[in-house]
C-alpha cells in the first residue's frame, strides 16, 4: 500500500524483501570497512549524532569522510539500477495511483544516481529538521530504510516547523522525494530501539538509511 504524502513524496512500505534487506546490510558492512563512517561536523561546529559514509562521485561538499585523503568507494552498478527501479516503482508502479507529478514518467526515466549516502542511527541518534540543497540537481532522492524503525518527520517547503506529517519508516521501506517535495524540510526525531536492527545482524541494533542521489558532482 503506497502512500502519497504530498506531490512527488511517495512511501512504499516493504519494498525490499527480507533477503534483500539482509544482503544490503551485509554489503554496507563492506563499504564501511573500505571507508569508515564518521560523525559529520556541521557548518556551525556541531557534531551530528548520525554517522555517515558516501559512495560514488558526489560533489566535494559531501565528502566529509575523505579528510585523510581517502577516496569514496565506487557506486556499484547494481545500486544505480536499483535506484532507477525505485523511482519507476514509486511513481509509475501503480498506474491507478496519482503521485501528483505531471512529468513523473520523464522524471523516472531521467533518474541516474551518482552517489549514495549511508547514514547509521544508533538508539540515541536523530536528525534535526533540514532541507537537502547541496546537490546541483533537482532530481528526486531515493531513501531506503533498514533495521530499526524510525519516526520520520516530513515537513513543508516553507518552514522547519508545523505543518508536518510523522510517519514510521520500517526495514525495507522505500521513500522517493521528488517534485516539490524534493526541498521539503524533514528530519528523524527518533529511532525505535529493538524493532529490527538486531534481526539483520547489527550488533547493537540501529537503523541504516541509504539515499541515492543525483548530485551533479564530478568525482
Ligand atoms: C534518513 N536522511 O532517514 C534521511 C533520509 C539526509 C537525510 O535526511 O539528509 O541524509 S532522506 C530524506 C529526504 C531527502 C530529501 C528530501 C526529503 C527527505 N524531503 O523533502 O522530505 O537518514
Ligand atoms: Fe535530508
Amino acid at each position: 500500500e503506497r502512500a502519497v504524502l504530498a506531490p512527488g513524496a511517495v512511501h512504499v512500505p516493504g519494498w525490499l524483501d527480507p533477503a534483500r534487506q539482509q544482503r544490503f546490510v551485509d554489503v554496507a558492512r563492506e563499504w564501511v570497512r573500505a571507508a569508515p563512517m564518521e560523525h559529520k561536523v556541521l557548518a556551525g561546529g556541531g557534531r551530528m549524532s548520525v554517522q555517515s559514509v558516501m559512495l560514488g562521485s558526489g560533489r566535494a561538499a559531501y565528502r566529509y569522510g575523505a579528510d585523510g585523503g581517502g577516496r569514496a568507494p565506487e557506486l556499484p552498478d547494481w545500486l544505480v539500477a536499483l535506484g532507477a527501479r525505485a523511482v519507476a516503482d514509486a511513481y509509475l508502479g501503480d498506474p491507478g495511483h496519482d503521485v501528483g507529478l505531471p512529468d513523473a514518467a520523464r522524471v523516472a526515466r531521467d533518474f541516474a544516481p551518482d552517489s549514495a549516502l549511508v547514514n547509521f542511527y544508533d538508539d540515541a541518534a536523530h536528525m534535526g529538521m533540514h532541507q537537502d540543497k547541496d546537490e546541483f540537481s533537482a532530481a528526486p532522492i531515493v531513501s531506503l530504510s533498514l533495521g530499526d524503525t524510525c519516526v520520520f518527520r516530513f515537513g513543508n517547503t516553507e518552514t522547519r516547523t508545523a505543518p508536518y506529517q510523522d510517519v514510521e519508516l520500517r526495514s525495507g521501506d522505500l521513500f522517493v522525494f521528488g517534485g516539490p517535495s524534493r526541498y521539503a524540510f524533514h528530519g528523524v526525531p527518533k529511532v525505535l530501539p529493538g524493532t529490527g536492527g538486531r534481526q539483520l545482524g547489527l550488533k547493537n541494533g540501529g537503523r541504516l538509511n541509504i539515499t541515492l542521489r543525483m548530485t551533479g558532482g564530478r568525482g
